[in-house]
């Protein structure tokens, strides 16, 4: 432990990305932490030190903090001195808050809680969440919150694919429901945390950790739109970004086939829902980057429109962003999804992902007699492409790359035709069309 705190029993209730790295960093640290889902392989796995998720060296951490003891599963709660409450919080179809789980969360620890006792909510919800849905479902114990009982909001911030080095080295924000909730909350956390932390109240952290999510998703729906602008106007985006972002005061982000995980595009929705007339730019930006996927399905529809009868289109990588096994709201899945309903033959690669429909092992099976290969996700695993194999195996020869991640000469030298998310095509398909009169 790297403060002097005694050892805390910890009941972690949701071991998702952020619970099971949070459950097995305080277990590392000298905590005992009891480790809570619904799902019994979560359960199951971890009891046998094992994870169902892929993490860089979580597996690693799990093992360890289980094999010393301090880390167990269970599907109940139990008592504890805090409760670390990491369950999701979707949205429904009409984009409404879903906080049934953290609802559930809270009411399953009622009969454990004694006083003294420390709850912490990390998922992401809707302002006003702590105060107003779960500090009344406390005070069913009979306690006393603020006094009797302590409570706060302290959201996670961290990147999948780095979660464990950030849940140490990034700054906190810790909410609390009064200083002194906030000072143990930041107490407990101090086992682990590098980073600085800042106290507040449970509202203004609930609103930073969406606004941090609304900020990133804002810009990049600029990016994309000037990404669909350049287009228009015979630039390339890219260019423009790169050199804009030499601005000492300019941090333009990168396009591509729109924004996928449960946080970006989720998030913002938290604050559409509560006063819609005034999110304005909030909404515009969500649905900008929820219309890409049918933006890139548009210009593969019109790079294709001159091959007369079924179409092949190969998938380079599926999951919502490069180098993890995610595939929540993946931008991809929505394209397979627009290429399934207008009748495309579809195969997918992507080495992260273990089953999905036309999910195949071999980049060179995969194209066979393919019209085009989008890159959908830059998983490094693409960067060095098969070219001569996959043009052996392919009936058409675009290469279409959202990301700008391929090396476009090797590809033109192998005799492909480089198709850039950002870049004017319309020569393109002028060359094309004069090609088949
Ligand atoms: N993306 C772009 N262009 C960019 C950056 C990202 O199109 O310039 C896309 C990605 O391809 C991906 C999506 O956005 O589909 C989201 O990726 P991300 O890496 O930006 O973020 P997440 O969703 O993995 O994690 C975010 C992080 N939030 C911020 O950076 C403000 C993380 O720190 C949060 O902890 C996490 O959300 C969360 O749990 O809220």
């Amino acid at each position: 432990m790297r403060n002097n705190m005694k050892k805390q029993k910890i009941c972690v209730i949701g071991l998702g990305y952020i619970g099971l790295p949070t459950s097995a960093m305080f277990a590392s640290h000298g905590h005992e932490v009891i480790g809570v889902d619904v799902n019994k392989n979560v359960i199951d796995a971890l009891n046998k030190g094992e994870i169902i998720i892929q993490e860089p060296y979580l597996d690693i951490l799990v093992q360890a903090a289980v094999t010393s003891g301090n880390l167990r599963a269970q599907a109940t709660p139990c008592e504890a001195d805090a409760f670390i409450i990491c369950v999701p919080t979707p949205i429904s179809e009409d984009k409404k808050a879903d906080i049934s789980y953290v609802e559930a969360a809270t009411k399953s620890i009622v009969p454990y809680i004694r006083k003294g006792n420390l709850v912490i909510l990390e998922s992401t919800s809707p302002v006003g969440t702590t105060e107003k849905l779960i500090k009344p479902i406390l005070e069913q114990s009979g306690l006393k919150v603020g006094e009797e009982l302590f409570l706060g909001y302290s959201p996670e911030r961290v990147l999948p694919g780095q979660i464990l080095m950030e849940l140490v080295n990034n700054n906190r924000i810790i909410g609390g429901i009064n200083r002194e909730s906030a000072e143990k909350i930041r107490d407990l956390y101090s086992t682990f945390v590098r980073g600085e932390m800042y106290l507040t109240t449970t509202k203004t952290a609930e609103m930073c950790k969406i606004v941090e999510n609304i900020f990133r998703d804002v810009n990049i729906a600029l990016a994309n739109e000037l990404a669909m602008i350049c287009e228009k106007v015979g630039i390339n985006v890219w260019e423009v970004i790169k050199l804009c972002n030499k601005h000492p005061r300019v941090n333009i982000h990168q396009p591509g086939p729109g924004v996928g995980g449960h946080c970006l595009a989720v998030d913002p929705w938290f604050i559409v829902e509560k006063v819609p007339e005034i999110a304005k730019i909030i909404k515009l930006s969500r649905e900008t980057n929820d219309s890409m996927p049918n933006y890139i399905f548009n210009k593969i529809e019109s790079l294709l429109r001159n091959i007369k009868g079924k179409k092949k289109v190969t998938i380079l990588g599926i999951t919502y962003k490069p180098n993890i096994d995610d595939l929540r709201e993946s931008p991809i899945i929505k394209l397979i999804e627009l290429l399934e309903k207008a009748k495309y033959d579809i195969s997918i690669v992507d080495p992260y992902v273990k089953e999905f429909r036309y999910l195949e092992k071999d980049i060179r099976k995969a194209c066979s007699g393919s019209d085009l290969v989008v890159l959908g996700v830059n998983h490094n695993q693409f960067k060095m492409l098969p070219l001569e194999d996959m043009k052996k195996e392919m009936r058409g020869k675009i290469i279409f790359d959202t990301r700008n991640y391929l090396n476009e000469k090797d590809i033109v030298d192998k005799g492909f035709e480089y198709v850039l998310l950002g870049r004017s095509y319309e020569e393109l398909i002028a060359s094309n069309e004069t090609a088949e009169k």
